[in-house]
């Protein structure tokens, strides 16, 4: 525990407004476990020699050896400063991006970060992601720039230049929370207007011109940005445990030349100098030539310090300088062979790091008491839910956020954002403690009774005869004692075994923040999943019930009592009694009531807290079986275990019965496979090659073909031809014309539909991708509406989605898609997908898919016909696997042309005759049954008339099963053979990767991207330095080994990093085959040489056990051995 007592860090938990919770987030490597270390270090739970080398957070084995972080750590520290004493609960964060779901978790229990900077490096893609990341959280930023010693030691840049770029680094720094900014002002900006011009309207209805930007200028912006005179940013080099802010240099400089050390604060950055004769400080440097004040007064003394101690080694300037700042060194120190512990052991005492960044930390970032209103509601608002949409209760629990008092009136809320695991053995409960001075006088007196006993036994021994002892020693006796003694160690043996196997159990910890009240051990408690939902619970709890009552059940809830609390000190868990408001704390004992995050409350009214934003998706996806087929159990568990401790990783059991992991990279792949193997299934397992998910697409008619030639009329007329000759390979029942109209009738004849598939441009397929949170909206809009019900949605999503629909009309222009923004019947697959369903029946009027923007308007005109919901499954069924590989559909619209209903004459006159009666509901046939089952949601309260055709439809004796099924299953063939009909494609996920490399190994990146059908989008040299950043992009399938392979090549120079991006076309048809002699030649009979996406194509068919047309080797011939006949 360091220096620091258990009951010290109790105490100052109850101080809300003396904890400071904040974590380390940065691009990879860029320090934040070196700089972690030196914080620690200041509380002496590690020596400060070891400092920088320990990285005393990275408890894991992998995480050591590999070097990088990869799970989210916290650890408790106190600190004083100005007579105020300080509680610092701060988390190290990765910075790897497989692993950025841990940066989620970490960032939602805190109030502020610090950002930490590569001085060489500058702004990586990371380093916006976590900037982006800290502020949809409303967390408050500080920033340290690292590794300042390279700019001496590496770059070997002069105190000037340094200086100029670090400037640069603020400025990108600055640039990136400025984007930011900007446009959530401008958003707020447009949602005031909004209002202000519904209330014009309803006033006046007068016009008003808004300037868009007039909200920048009002908007006081000024306490974002970073600068070096505000003291939000320190200068470190954590490796070497230095650090500053300009503070401490303007304190040690006003007393050396009696200026003010406000005056200082506000010049040492800047362009100021000092002007020496008139002894003043002046602006203007840049433009006169004279040393900016920060180079002259600061830059200036490291860098004579690193020259006079690590460049030249001069001992006695070395010493004078240790002596005039008034420092002391030891002499093993003064004498070690390498420079660099002479160095830091000098310049940890002269600037220490952990100073200068604790108390920028506790002064700039803010209490937990200092929870800003906005970020509650944020919190409390799920979804599209408006916040004063929930129930009056839960509104009023944002008091008590706000209060974070720690009463015992205060209701108790807990976030948990992850589950974690820890051996048994690291729980306090079971860790061998150091024994109090009484617990050894109480050892030494049993131990000496004991001998006492034994040597008393051995006296009595010796002499027989002695009257006490006869019964004893008897053969009897003798034999019963050993018998029990045996039995004993029995016993014994059983109790260890069952305490190995004890041991052996993973225990999980949830890491969790109490933002509200005291959790307490042994307190009763609601356990609220993601899914809660606060308004439908408390229509069923009784009032004003509490935890302790019985109550009925209620979904997404759990009651249970908490077991144990612990404070997180990195690889050491201490026991707690009770936490307060404000903390950040582990709670033992919940992995039976939460999978991966929940709210813990002791109020029904509680919200779950909004889902973390999680910046990665899970791509890479294994299939793992166990080496030895009966351990299947055993693997069964584990996978469970490590769907638990993984915010990112899923597990799921495909219907094949495999069972996949899906994770974010190959790193985390590698990780997650360590998990299993090491740690929750302990048995040998193996993992597939990665399984590389594909989309299949159709494409407008390309104008060249595989090998580059124009395609003439002479092959559009052969193309006719060929679809001609197909359509004779069709089954019975479909039609498909020369336009890719397939026609399609249900195996009872009643129905026929008429689908086209149509290529969708690029830009609305993003639209889709990108906006599938609103069209899940929309959808559930739709679900309620069909009920009868209305869904609150947010003026804000409600704006949104009015925009979404604006985007994709004007994307959606010309002749062919004239109206089709309105007539979207479905998106797909699974409702929310890039695909679209087009309703152009002709006469029927459908309700819109828009249907949430039109409220006040009347929809009256709208009707849905039977089977409605038919159609749009079979579509559903259609775009979840397509005809290529079963791989699901991607940019492609299926417009319903035709659908005709042959209702037989009977049924047309009962149709009639039934006009006016009542519906038939009497009539109970099982298969009208049916088919309402798969009908409740076309079923509209307005067409009971039409229902009443249904079942009668349904009544008729029919032996191809429920109508519905067969129209479900006609619809699914009809749009797999009209996108047949057209020209098919595979679309492959890529990465995108930024490779930061030396000019001397930028050829061999390139040979290694060009090999794996990378393309290379931009190159620029990073400036400053000598290094070049490349951007590509590369295919997910040639990715595996990649990152390895440039490391690899370049000596560890560049080691790039992947993260998804988009789909894209493989412009190559994986149905092409050779026509003239010359490609035959070329390309073989299959063309299947060079002819990618085939490749792809049928590796996943094959993997699916689905059939592979394959050229077999038909003539084997025996090759001779050239070099024996010559
Ligand atoms: N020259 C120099 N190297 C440093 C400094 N700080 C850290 N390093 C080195 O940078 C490397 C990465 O340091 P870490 O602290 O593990 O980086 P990290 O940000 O925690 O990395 P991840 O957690 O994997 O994202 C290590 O080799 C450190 O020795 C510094 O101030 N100067
Ligand atoms: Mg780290």
């Amino acid at each position: 525990m360091g220096h620091t007592g258990l009951e010290k860090i109790v105490a100052l938990q109850k101080k809300t407004s003396h904890i400071r919770n904040l974590c380390i987030l940065a691009h990879v490597d860029h320090g934040k476990t070196t700089l972690a270390d030196c914080l620690v270090a200041s509380n002496g739970i590690i020596s400060s020699r070891l400092a920088g080398k320990l990285r005393y957070l990275d408890s894991r084995e992998d995480e050591q050896i590999r070097g990088i972080t990869m799970k989210s750590s916290a650890i408790s520290l106190h600190y004083t400063t100005g007579g105020k004493e300080y509680l610092i609960n701060l988390i190290d964060s990765p910075g790897h991006v497989d692993f950025s779901s841990e940066v989620s978790t970490a960032v939602r229990l805190c109030d502020g970060a610090i950002v930490v900077v590569d001085a060489v490096e500058g702004v990586c893609p990371q380093t916006q992601v976590v900037l982006r990341q800290a502020w949809l959280e409303n967390i408050r930023p500080v920033l340290v720039i690292n590794k300042i010693d390279r700019l001496i030691v590496e770059l070997k840049l002069t105190s000037q230049e340094a200086y100029a770029h670090l400037q640069k680094i603020l400025e990108q720094v600055n640039a990136v929370t400025g984007t930011l900014f900007t446009s959530k002002v401008l958003e707020e900006r447009a949602e005031k207007d909004a209002e202000a011009q519904s209330s014009c309207t309803e006033n006046d209805g007068g016009d008003q011109v808004y300037d868009w930007s007039a909200g920048l200028e009002e908007t006081d912006d000024s306490d974002l940005y970073f600068s070096p005179d505000r003291g939000n940013v320190v200068f470190a080099s954590a490796i070497d445990g230095w650090g500053f802010s300009i503070r401490q240099f303007a304190e040690m400089y006003s007393q050396k030349m009696g200026i003010r050390s406000s005056v200082l604060l506000k010049t040492l950055w800047g362009d100021f100098y000092l002007n020496a004769k008139a002894k003043k400080i002046m602006k203007g440097a840049q433009s006169k030539g004279k040393k900016a004040l920060f180079v002259q007064l600061v830059l200036d003394n490291i860098w004579s310090m690193y020259d006079a101690v690590v460049t030249r080694r001069d001992k006695e300037k070395v010493e004078k300088m240790v002596s005039s700042l008034g420092l002391k060194v030891m002499s093993r120190d003064l004498r070690h062979s390498d420079p660099k512990v002479l160095l830091s052991a000098i310049c940890s005492q002269w600037l220490p790091v952990s100073q200068a960044v604790l108390s920028m930390v506790c002064e700039k970032l803010p209490s937990p008491a200092e929870i800003s209103a906005e970020r509650v509601e944020k919190l409390m608002s799920v979804g599209a839910r408006r916040f004063d949409s929930l129930p009056e209760q839960t509104q009023e629990l944002k008091k008590a956020f706000l209060d974070c008092s720690a009463d015992e009136t205060a209701p108790v809320i807990v976030f948990v954002s992850k589950m974690f695991a820890v051996d048994s053995k690291a729980l306090p409960q079971n860790k061998q403690r150091p024994l109090t001075q009484e617990e050894i006088t109480q050892r030494r007196e049993l131990a000496r009774q004991r001998h006492a006993e034994r040597q008393a036994a051995n006296q009595r021994a010796e002499t027989p005869g002695s009257a006490d002892a006869g019964g004893a020693s008897t053969p009897a006796a003798l034999a019963s004692s050993a018998v029990t003694d045996a039995l004993c160690a029995q016993t014994e043996a059983l109790s260890v075994k069952t305490a190995v196997e004890e041991d052996n159990k993973e225990h999980f910890v949830a890491f969790a923040r109490v933002y509200s009240g005291v959790l307490r051990k042994g307190q009763k408690v609601f356990v609220l999943g993601p899914k809660y939902d606060p308004s439908m619970a408390l229509r069923s709890l009784p009032e004003g019930c509490s935890v302790a009552d019985v109550l009925p059940s209620v979904p997404h809830m759990a009651c249970c009592t908490v077991d144990s609390l612990y404070l997180l000190m990195g690889r050491e868990l201490e026991e707690l009694d009770d936490v307060p408001s404000g903390n950040v704390l582990g709670i033992g004992g919940m992995e039976e009531f939460i999978l991966k995050s929940a709210t813990i409350s002791t109020s029904p009214a509680c919200p779950p807290f909004t889902p973390l934003n999680f910046e990665a998706t899970p791509i890479v996806r294994v299939a793992v079986e166990p080496k030895h087929p009966s351990e299947m159990p055993k693997l069964v568990r584990g996978m469970r275990l490590l769907n638990q401790a993984d915010p990112c990783a899923e597990v799921l059991i495909q219907e094949t019965g495999e069972h996949v992991l899906v994770t974010a990279g190959e790193v985390h792949l590698q990780r997650c496979l360590d998990d299993l193997r090491e740690r929750f299934a302990k048995i040998e397992i193996s993992a597939s090659k990665p399984i590389i998910p594909f989309r299949e697409t159709v494409i407008r008619p390309p104008k060249v073909d595989m090998v580059n030639e124009d395609m003439g009329k002479q092959q559009k007329v052969a193309v006719i031809h060929q679809v001609k000759e197909e359509q004779t390979k069709y089954p019975e029942g479909i039609h498909v014309d020369s336009s890719g109209l397939v026609m399609l009738t249900t195996p009872n004849k009643m129905a026929t539909v008429g689908v086209r598939a149509i290529p969708l441009p690029e830009e609305v397929t993003r639209l889709l991708e990108d906006n599938v949170e609103l069209i899940r909206t929309m959808e559930q809009f739709s679900l309620f509406a069909r009920e009868g019900k209305t869904l609150d949605i947010n003026q804000k999503i409600l704006e949104n989605i009015q925009d979404f629909k604006v985007k994709l009309e004007s994307n959606l222009q010309g002749r062919k898609w004239r109206g089709a923004v309105e007539r979207i019947w479905a998106f797909g697959p699974r409702r929310c997908g890039p695909n679209i369903l087009l309703n152009s029946v002709e006469g029927y009027r459908r309700p819109s898919v828009w249907q949430c923007l039109e409220r006040e308007k009347e929809t009256e005109k709208a009707e849905i016909r039977d089977f409605d919901n038919s159609i749009a499954s079979g579509f559903q069924l259609a775009t979840l696997s397509g005809p290529m590989c079963e791989e699901p559909l991607m940019g492609v619209c299926f417009s319903v042309e035709s659908w005709d209903m042959k209702l037989s004459a009977a049924l047309a006159q009962q149709d009639s005759i039934e006009e006016d009666s009542q519906p038939a509901e009497q009539n109970n046939d099982k298969q009208s049954e049916s088919c309402e089952a798969l009908e409740t949601n076309a079923s509209s309260a307005g067409s009971n008339r039409s229902r009443s055709r249904v079942e009668a439809a349904g009544s008729s004796v029919d032996c191809y099963g429920p109508f519905s099924g067969q129209l479900i299953a006609a619809m699914k063939e009809a749009c797999r053979y009209s996108f047949q009909a057209k020209p098919q494609r595979l679309m492959a996920a890529m990465y995108t990767c930024e490779i930061m490399a030396t000019a001397e190994v930028l050829g061999r990146v390139y040979a290694v991207l060009s090999k794996r059908e990378g393309r290379v989008l931009q190159e620029e040299m990073k400036e400053g330095t000598d290094m070049f950043i490349i951007k590509a992009v590369l295919p997910v399938a040639e990715s595996f080994g990649f990152a390895d392979e440039i490391r690899k090549r370049t000596s560890g120079l560049a080691s790039p990093q992947l993260v998804f991006s988009h789909w894209e076309v493989i412009s190559s048809d994986p149905f092409w085959v050779p026509t003239t002699e010359e490609e035959y030649l070329h390309f073989g009979e299959k063309a299947d040489s060079s002819n990618q996406a085939l490749k792809y194509m049928n590796a996943v068919r094959r993997r699916k056990g689905l059939y592979v047309e394959e050229k077999i080797v038909e003539h084997a011939e025996k090759q001779r051995t050239l070099s024996k006949n010559k």
